[in-house]
């Protein structure tokens, strides 16, 4: 049994990828079938209820120990619940985080803007019907990386998908954008802890611990509020996950552009001459930033590998 998973702390385009990875495994004729490793955000939520497709299970323990894994939207091992040796194939489109293996094994990794792009194109190369309920499923993993292709990661490939989709779904997409959008900025009673650590990031740059932790929302108005709290949850956070540096940005999907809170004077001064970031005193401001794939981890890769 392969187990098609995404990365921890999964968003949606690591579940959509994972479900119609499985599906193509599955079409090929291997036995195969998708998991999540964790619970979704409120993005992927609206997503699966809006579709009304089902939402993959968790992965447990005893699949852990036993399964063979194929990781998409990840390639790097401390973002994974898979183990180095059973990973069976990686389909991503993230920075190489420098694994290696005891043997060939499959291994596609495109600069594209989402997982789900490379799999609808997969679909096609080997000629792969993509039904009506699929079409949305990718689509949904298109907006949510591309926020709606106004990402710097969006290339032509996704522009391609994202209305070839929404034509298969019978989807206006800037409809369904703007709901999930809303679903993803949707942070009320929610503890800003939780906020912090709903889509968390873990590297390895030369040795280090590096975290990093987004929020992408439409509305600053949360982040505003509890700036105090925000404050020492990032310090607290830190510690707690004995992370070398950490970082958290909130992205303003509207304005695309980032305020970064730095776990300490450290990560601070990174943030200035790495980042380029204009302090502002609680946070750092990078204008023009909303990528941490293609914007944030690169710089900082560079710099902790010095
Ligand atoms: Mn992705």
């Amino acid at each position: 049994m392969i187990i098609a998973i995404g990365h921890e702390v999964p968003d949606t385009d690591s579940v959509v990828s994972a479900k119609m990875f499985a599906f193509l495994l599955k079409s090929e004729g291997k036995e195969s079938r998708p998991a999540v490793a964790g619970s979704l955000n409120g993005e992927t939520e609206f997503v699966f209820s809006s579709l009304k497709e089902e939402v993959p299970l968790e992965v447990t323990e005893k699949e852990i120990e036993e399964c063979e894994f194929f990781l998409v939207d990840h390639n790097d091992l401390s973002q994974s619940v898979a183990k180095k040796e059973s990973v069976y194939g990686v389909l991503d489109h993230h920075l190489l985080s420098g694994f290696k293996t005891d043997k060939p094994l499959f291994f596609r990794v495109e600069p594209v803007g989402s997982t789900a792009t490379l799999i609808y194109k997969m679909m096609k190369e080997r000629g792969v019907e993509v039904e009506k309920k699929h079409a949305g499923l990718l689509l949904a993993g298109v907006i949510s990386d591309t926020l709606n292709l106004n990402s710097p990661t969006t290339t032509s490939e996704d522009i391609d998908s994202y209305y070839q989709l929404s034509e298969i779904a019978g989807i206006d997409p800037n409809n369904f954008a703007e709901e999930m959008f809303e679903a993803k900025s949707d942070f009320s009673g929610k503890n800003i802890k939780d906020v912090i650590r709903g889509d968390m990031k873990e590297f390895d740059f030369g040795g280090k611990k590096i975290g990093v932790g987004v929020a992408e929302t439409t509305s600053l108005k949360y982040f505003q509020e509890k700036e105090e709290e925000l404050k020492s949850a990032v310090e607290n956070i830190k510690k707690e996950e004995g992370f070398d540096a950490f970082f958290f940005g909130v992205v303003n999907i509207i304005e695309q552009n980032t305020l970064l809170y730095p776990a300490g004077e450290e990560e601070r001064r990174v943030a200035v001459e790495i980042l380029k970031g204009e302090d502002k005193g609680s946070f750092l401001f990078l204008e023009g930033v909303s990528s941490r794939k293609k914007q944030i981890a690169p710089p900082l890769s560079e710099y902790y590998n010095k």
